[in-house]
């Protein structure tokens, strides 16, 4: 009898703990992957009373606001120009699939309605409910909403601030409860998810913050984040909602996709991505100046085609782009950026056939350009003069039936021997910042 009820609690010991370890999607998360995956282009919203110093969103940390200070920023937050409408008709015109929101940066803001923190936007002289506002525009116009939410908090004191690696700097004294800072994300994570109805996916920013930095010999968190929990509740409020987290590590288990920041899947320009690509759908977020939130003196603002460049580029890894914006803090998105945005809508009406619903090419992103597939179409995107004949390698195809340019049908001469492929040399034009080839093929190599 003893033998046996020791037996029967191993059993159930490691059942529980190999459930933990594993995860298996629901068909509803493997659909909204799927969907996800064919997305492409999607808009990063930074936005809140960091907008208002007009520095960024890193502000409270880098120039060490208390709390206390800090906390007078609700005071004026008011963006009496916001429109969620035509914030949402921009992205939709720009040609992007879905919007991640900041619901709740470090800083600890939260733009919605919530029961569990009085530093929310319900407490600001604006006192409506941003998520509401932008959810419910979101499920009319018929664009995802995904949402950043900070596991990273500078203000709160059950926050293991003290463990951390950023916002020591905040005046914090007493050390709270780490389990009462999980169950209030929890709580909170809760609202999000019940009363805003679908949520495409939860963006989750701030783990590395408990975490040294890449390099060093021990990187296990000093915490424990309790993600199986935290996880295992979104799957259960809403299984179809993507779960990705900005670690910068190899996914965990629960999660659906992975996110590059700064970079492109595999490259590294930022020293922030030396994560590896991993078999989930693909994420780069960038920026179109050097800043997330709004920050009056950065005017370094990408061009139009460096903008398409990183669009075809990602879409050639396979990976959808997130673009961000940083409004300002009336509730107005910056000229530059409508621009910005206005443009790539435009250039996606026209090319939007090679880039959406396409998967990575047979090759890598290459000096001249990327390759995007659809079935038995490939899209060959020449984003660089190449004054000689492009050269593909082992061209996974034995026979082409017809290469043309998409924007006009013209004929392309090419040449395909002994599984290499030549592409005639392609002039660019400064008013076209891709030239498309569709190559028709037939017959697998
Ligand atoms: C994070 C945020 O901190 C940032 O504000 C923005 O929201 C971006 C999309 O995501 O960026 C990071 C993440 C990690 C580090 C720095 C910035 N890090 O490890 O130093």
């Amino acid at each position: 009898m003893k033998k046996n009820s020791l037996l029967i609690f191993i059993l159930l010991l490691f059942l529980s703990l190999s459930l933990n370890a594993q995860y298996t999607p629901t068909k509803e998360n493997l659909e909204a992957r799927e969907w996800f995956a064919n997305a492409k282009f999607g808009l990063f919203i930074h936005w809140g009373p960091f907008s208002i110093p007009g520095d960024g969103e890193w502000v409270m940390q880098q120039r060490n606001i208390t709390v206390k200070n800090y906390t007078r920023l609700m005071d004026f937050f008011n963006p009496e120009k916001f429109d969620a409408a035509q914030w949402v008709s921009m992205a939709k015109n720009a040609g992007m699939k879905y919007i991640t929101l900041i619901t709740r940066h470090h800083d600890g803001f939260s733009m919605w309605d919530t029961k569990y923190s009085d530093f929310n936007i319900m407490n600001s002289p604006y006192h409506k409910d941003i998520v509401k506002a932008i959810a419910d525009e979101c499920h009319k116009q018929g664009i995802k909403l995904f949402l950043y939410y900070s596991l990273l908090d500078w203000r709160r004191d059950d926050y293991s601030y003290w463990t951390g690696r950023t916002g020591q700097g905040t005046g914090r004294t007493v050390h709270g409860n780490w389990s009462d800072y999980i169950k209030f994300m929890e709580n909170q994570l809760t609202e999000l998810l019940t009363n805003y109805g679908e949520i495409g996916g939860i963006w989750f920013d701030g783990y590395w913050d408990q975490t040294a930095p890449e390099g060093a010999a021990d990187r296990t968190p000093k915490v424990d984040w309790h993600l199986d929990e935290i996880y295992a509740l979104i799957h259960k409020l809403q299984p179809q909602c993507l779960i990705g987290n900005n670690h910068h590590l190899s996914p965990l288990p629960g999660e659906d996709f992975q996110m590059f920041e700064q970079d492109l899947p595999g490259e590294n320009k930022s020293g922030l991505s030396y994560q590896k690509p991993s078999d989930l759908p693909l994420e780069s977020c960038v920026t179109m100046n050097n800043s997330w939130g709004f920050n009056i003196t950065d005017t370094s603002y990408k061009t139009p085609k460096q903008l398409i460049d990183l669009l075809v580029k990602a879409s050639g890894y396979g990976a959808n782009f997130l673009l961000n914006i940083g409004p300002m803090p009336n509730g107005v998105v910056q000229p530059e950026f409508r621009e910005r945005l206005a443009y790539m809508g435009n250039w996606l009406h026209t090319y939007g056939e090679s880039i959406y619903n396409t998967k990575g090419g047979y090759i890598q992103p290459q000096k001249w350009g990327a390759i995007t597939q659809k079935g038995d179409t490939m899209f060959v995107h020449v984003l660089n003069d190449s004054s000689t004949t492009i050269a593909l390698e082992n061209f996974p195809y034995k026979k082409i039936t017809k290469a043309y340019l998409l924007k006009d049908n013209s004929s392309i001469k090419t040449s395909l021997k002994n599984g290499a492929l030549d592409i005639e040399a392609i002039k660019m034009r400064d008013d076209e910042p891709d030239e498309v080839i569709v190559l028709i093929c037939k017959n697998k190599a």
